[in-house]
């Protein structure tokens, strides 16, 4: 049984950067339907005793491609807004600290310049989709964006999503409307770098 995260904070807790409505909506409708929708498709496809990394993994497994397809968009969803709710907080930690701040400087140049190259790959994901940093076991990092429900698991990359920037307009039309870089820009101000950091470190060791 896949689990939808218990969201961390109250429904208006991330005011005024994502109001009410739209996380009651996001996470209570569109979030439980894709964990509803994975549940049912994965017990279809008998790989319901498998992680959603390994079911995400290994998709080429799955020889109907109606139920392949169906696997990578609800097993894509329930895992995508997982990481999204759970990185964000009312109270985040605006900058990481440690090996991942390390990391991030000898990669990219600056925190400013990787939270930019993600916010010009969210900005340019054309139609639905996501922005990520991502990162794999040696530690290195990665700034990608991906369409519809894919994530760097789905697409064989070899690299884990620490950060989700999800550009659906789900998440932000209420509020922001056709504004989306408005949305990203103001999402970094409740993207919760100790989160990011833990991530970070789970995937590295
Ligand atoms: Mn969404």
């Amino acid at each position: 049984m896949f689990t939808q995260i218990a969201l961390p904070y109250a429904y208006d807790a991330l005011e005024p950067v994502i109001d009410t409505l739209t996380v009651e909506t996001h996470y209570g409708k569109h979030h439980a339907t894709y964990t509803k929708n994975f549940n049912d498709f994965a017990e279809k496809a008998g790989v319901a005793d498998k992680s959603v990394e390994e079911v995400l993994a290994t998709l080429d497994t799955v020889e109907d491609p109606a139920l392949r397809k169906a696997l990578r968009n609800n097993g894509g969803g329930f895992y995508n807004h997982n990481l999204y709710f759970s990185t964000l907080s009312p109270n985040a930690k605006h900058a990481p600290e440690g090996a991942l701040l390390e990391k991030i400087n000898a990669t990219f140049g600056s925190l400013d310049a990787v939270i930019e190259k993600i916010s010009a790959a969210a900005a340019g994901q054309f139609g639905s989709g996501w922005s990520w940093l991502s990162a794999n076991p040696a530690g290195d990092l990665m700034v990608s964006a991906s369409p519809n429900q894919d994530n760097p698991i789905s697409e064989g990359t070899g690299f884990v999503p620490i950060l989700a920037v999800d550009v659906w307009e789900h998440a932000y039309y209420l509020k922001y409307r056709n504004l989306r870089p408005d949305y990203i820009k103001a999402l970094f101000g409740i993207i919760d770098w100790k989160k990011v950091e833990e991530l970070y470190a789970t995937v590295t060791t």
